[in-house]
């Protein structure tokens, strides 16, 4: 594969035919799809993933309603006009065939069409019941990193404020819990520090458990741009698979599943001592921590490294040792801004927290922080987990803003800041996602709202859990634009969404970056914006008070309102301002303030004082300083054995995205990789006497399922790697629900299983 270069990417065509896409098998950015010239452009975001490339939608309008006919890419956003292929097909999904159009109830074990006034007046009876019978936390919100930062807040202020129950969680659980609880850990706030421009100046980049070729593609691009402009800098990847991402590394440590811990111990080994450390830097701005203790000095540290020799490293990971010192070598140099990425392989994981902990390490030891190019930098999966989720206190122990349902105070402010009586908010945290789908199994929750996620195919050991939303004790709404998923499938009302630009909202990514998305066509048939239909069930629960809001403008003002003072200060993003800017980067505090582009910098950040001694304040501790924590290796929760002698390894393909109801509705990237297959190493392949094609059973502790096996080289000898977009196809039955301690994130990653001949 040869090197794209920033020029021939801009000599690349906008491609105007399904057919160019059709079969695309390598990674590549795109500037759009324009089969035909619109009447005018909508400014919005991609529906997609946590890179949030800024988009026009081309509107045609016509007697029958505007219709959407094509797309570009923001050539103003930081994605420079560029676009992977699930976004330059995204006005493909508006109008498929599976688009729900009208709500659904079930009667006698089928759901058929209803009216809105009859599906939400059953909602609201059920709800009441529940809640006057059994109590505020009988219910249950199950939200997503996808909807948009108004409906969030706007459902999370309804169950806490107006409900009474701190059961508000969502499928960021599954996906970015262990970052926040890392970020949290570290530096005391949630959220990177760094931005997508640090990609332009980074001399190393730390690439850990994120396959961002196929899940972050213009992100990913812009790494390829530095690495062209400067030939020196460094890629490295630890991922059990060589993956499109590693294939281009100059440095891969193909690790044992769940054996990095280790690796990246070793490398801070290596690091101190080299005398690469920077020891002014941790003087001034770091505390040193084991457990849950911040109390432990440097010595201890260094004494705690000695262990991890890049031997010890070695024998944990099955990588070679000579690989983790240069892997060091090259971070840690002197003079060398050095940037760290990460994504699923270290959050969805056991040990998610305490990977992150040690990655966040590497910068703070060497003092390669806060600089342009240095710093490390969670990849955030879904478009608005940050925003919407994250920020907004969407979890089942948070608050809006950095606030937590286990502090009086915070507790106290939203009270103030909500109209609430004092005494008003539950000091309980509430279920978080694997707890509340147990909890629903137990009959402890009896209704269920799921919003904007497909928890029926994404959850782990779905079979489990599957049961416990089909059953007839259990009441469960599912709001969703398509139909059936594997999720409505199961529901017992489901009320028809409005889409993406169908409707109007802010979304969040990974840089902080907040954009507003534009309402550029009316939804399909009954379908409603989640906001309106969040906005009346809170009506027929009698909590229309708490909910003044009009649109989406008038809770963006609440909104505003709340952020005010906290560490995610962005009330000078008034709504004007988003509508004008191609994404605008918090903090933000006041209306003529241009955003953050590095957090915690003298300078740049208006949460430190200008005045501050030191070009660098960690102010999200009461301290001002981040811990470096001291984290053992620990195996994961399941390992191979003779029973069960492989790792399941899951995770996802550029084409599609999580359970493909929308990008299985686009014909071209149907046609692509969405049938799961078993992708095995051809060592494991003949000592099972497997070919190419053949028909297997694969099975766990939790379930089995039948798969065709296919030959992957570019594995681990040992794992078998599933992605989990196939709803024909359910991986999500074979994987683990034991989570991480902290984060409450499951392993995904990490399953035993084994693989037996079924057919040829
Ligand atoms: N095309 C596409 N892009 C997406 C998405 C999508 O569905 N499709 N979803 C978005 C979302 S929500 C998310 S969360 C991100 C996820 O983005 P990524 O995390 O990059 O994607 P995954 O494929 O889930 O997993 C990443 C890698 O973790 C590796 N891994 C497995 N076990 C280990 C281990 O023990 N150690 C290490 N170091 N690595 C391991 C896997 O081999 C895999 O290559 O993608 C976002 N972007
Ligand atoms: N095996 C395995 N399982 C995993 C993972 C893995 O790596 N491996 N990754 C986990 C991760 S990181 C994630 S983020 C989750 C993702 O898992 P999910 O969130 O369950 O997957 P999505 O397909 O994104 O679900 C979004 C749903 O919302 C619907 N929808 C789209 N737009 C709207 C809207 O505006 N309003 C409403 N109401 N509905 C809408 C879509 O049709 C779809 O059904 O999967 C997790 N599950
Ligand atoms: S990289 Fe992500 S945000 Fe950008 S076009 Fe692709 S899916 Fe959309
Ligand atoms: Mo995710």
């Amino acid at each position: 594969m040869s090197m794209l270069t920033r020029r021939k990417l801009l000599h690349l065509p906008v491609v105007t035919s399904a057919g160019v896409l059709a079969g695309q098998a390598e990674w590549m950015p795109l500037l759009g799809f324009v089969p035909q010239e619109p009447d005018r452009w909508v400014k919005t975001v991609c529906r997609y993933c946590g890179t949030g490339c800024g988009v026009y939608v081309g509107v045609r309008t016509a007697p029958a309603g505007a219709r959407a006919v094509a797309i570009k890419g923001d050539p103003q956003n930081h994605n420079r006009g560029f676009l992977c292929v699930k976004g330059a097909k995204l006005i493909e999904i508006l109008d498929a065939p599976s688009r729900l159009k009208h709500p659904l109830i079930r009667k006698d074990g089928r759901l058929v069409r209803a009216s809105w006034q009859e599906a939400m007046e059953l909602v609201a009876a059920r709800f009441r019941e529940a809640i006057s019978r059994h109590g505020p936390d009988s219910v249950a919100f199950y939200g997503s990193g996808q909807a948009l930062t108004e409906e969030t807040y706007v459902a999370n202020k309804l169950f806490r404020a107006g409900i009474g129950t701190n059961n508000v969680d969502g499928n960021p659980r599954l996906c970015m819990a262990s970052a926040a609880g890392g970020y949290t850990t570290a530096f005391g706030k949630d959220e990177p520090m760094g931005c997508y421009e640090d990609l332009d100046h980074a001399d190393v980049f730390l690439i850990v458990g994120s396959n961002m070729a196929e899940a972050h593609p213009v992100l990913w691009m812009r790494i390829l741009n530095r690495k062209e402009k400067n030939p020196a800098a460094k890629i490295i990847v630890i991922d059990p698979r060589r993956t499109r991402t590693a294939a281009w590394a100059d440095l891969h440590l193909a690790c044992r599943p769940g054996m990095d811990l280790s690796i990246l111990n070793a490398m801070a080994h290596v690091i101190v001592k080299e005398g690469l450390a920077d020891e002014e830097f941790l003087r001034k701005h770091a505390v040193f921590g084991q457990g849950t203790e911040t109390n432990r000095t440097w010595e201890d540290y260094r004494r705690f490294l000695e262990a991890y020799t890049p031997e010890r490293a070695a024998a944990d990971s099955g990588c070679r040792a000579e690989d983790i010192v240069t892997a060091a070598r090259w971070f840690g140099a002197r003079g060398r801004e050095a940037m760290s990425l990460w994504t699923m392989g270290v959050n969805q994981r056991t040990q998610g927290v305490w990977l992150n902990n040690l990655i966040m390490n590497l910068s703070l030891i060497t003092g390669k922080i806060g600089r342009p190019g240095s710093t490390p930098f969670s990849l955030t999966g879904q478009p608005n987990a940050c925003g919407g989720v994250r920020d907004g206190g969407a979890l089942a122990h948070l608050l809006p803003y950095g606030r937590l349902v286990a502090n009086p105070q915070h507790r106290a402010e939203m009270e103030k800041l909500w109209g609430l009586p004092p005494g008003r908010l539950s000091p309980n945290p509430g279920l978080s996602a694997v707890d509340l789908f147990q909890a629903l199994e137990s009959g402890e929750v009896k209704c269920l709202y799921v919003m904007c996620t497909n928890p029926g195919q994404s959850l782990p050991n779905a079979n489990r859990y599957r049961k416990a939303m089909a059953s007839p004790d259990t009441f469960l709404v599912v709001a969703d634009a398509f139909h059936p998923t594997r999720t409505t499938e199961l529901a017992d009302v489901v009320l028809p969404a409005a889409l993406w630009v169908e409707k109007e909202g802010v979304y969040g990514c990974s840089e902080r970056r907040y954009q507003l998305l534009e309402k550029a066509v009316d939804p399909p048939g009954e379908a409603r914006p989640d906001l309106e239909i969040l906005l009346e069930l809170g009506r027929r629960l009698g909590h229309e008070n708490l909910l003044p809001f009009r649109n989406a403008a008038d809770v963006w003002e609440e909104i505003l309102r709340v952020c005010r003072g906290t560490a995610y200060d962005f009330s000078g993003m008034t709504r004007e301002r988003l509508r004008e800017a191609h994404g605008l980067l918090w903090p933000l505090p006041a209306q003529g303030h241009p955003g953050t582009k590095r957090r915690y910098v003298r300078g740049e950040d208006p949460l430190v004082p200008p005045d501050h001694p030191e070009p660098i304040l960690f102010y999200g501790r009461p301290d001002g300083r981040a811990v470096v924590w001291m984290r053992d290796q620990k195996a994961p929760n399941e390992q191979a054995d003779t029973e069960y002698p492989l790792i399941l390894n899951t995770g996802r393909v550029l084409e599609h995205w999580h359970t493909a109801t929308m990008t299985g509705s686009v014909p071209s990237l149907k046609a692509t990789r969405l049938e799961a297959v078993a992708e095995m190493h051809p060592a494991d392949m003949k000592r099972l006497g497997l070919a190419d094609g053949d028909t297997v059973r694969i099975s766990s502790r939790r379930g089995s399922r039948e798969l065709t096996v296919k030959e992957n080289e570019n594995g681990r000898e040992g794992s078998v790697f599933i992605h989990f977009h196939d709803p024909g196809r359910l991986v999500n039955e074979l994987t683990i629900d034991a989570y991480d301690p902290v984060s409450r994130e499951p392993e995904f990653k990490i399953a035993a299983v084994k693989v037996e001949k079924v057919a040829r």
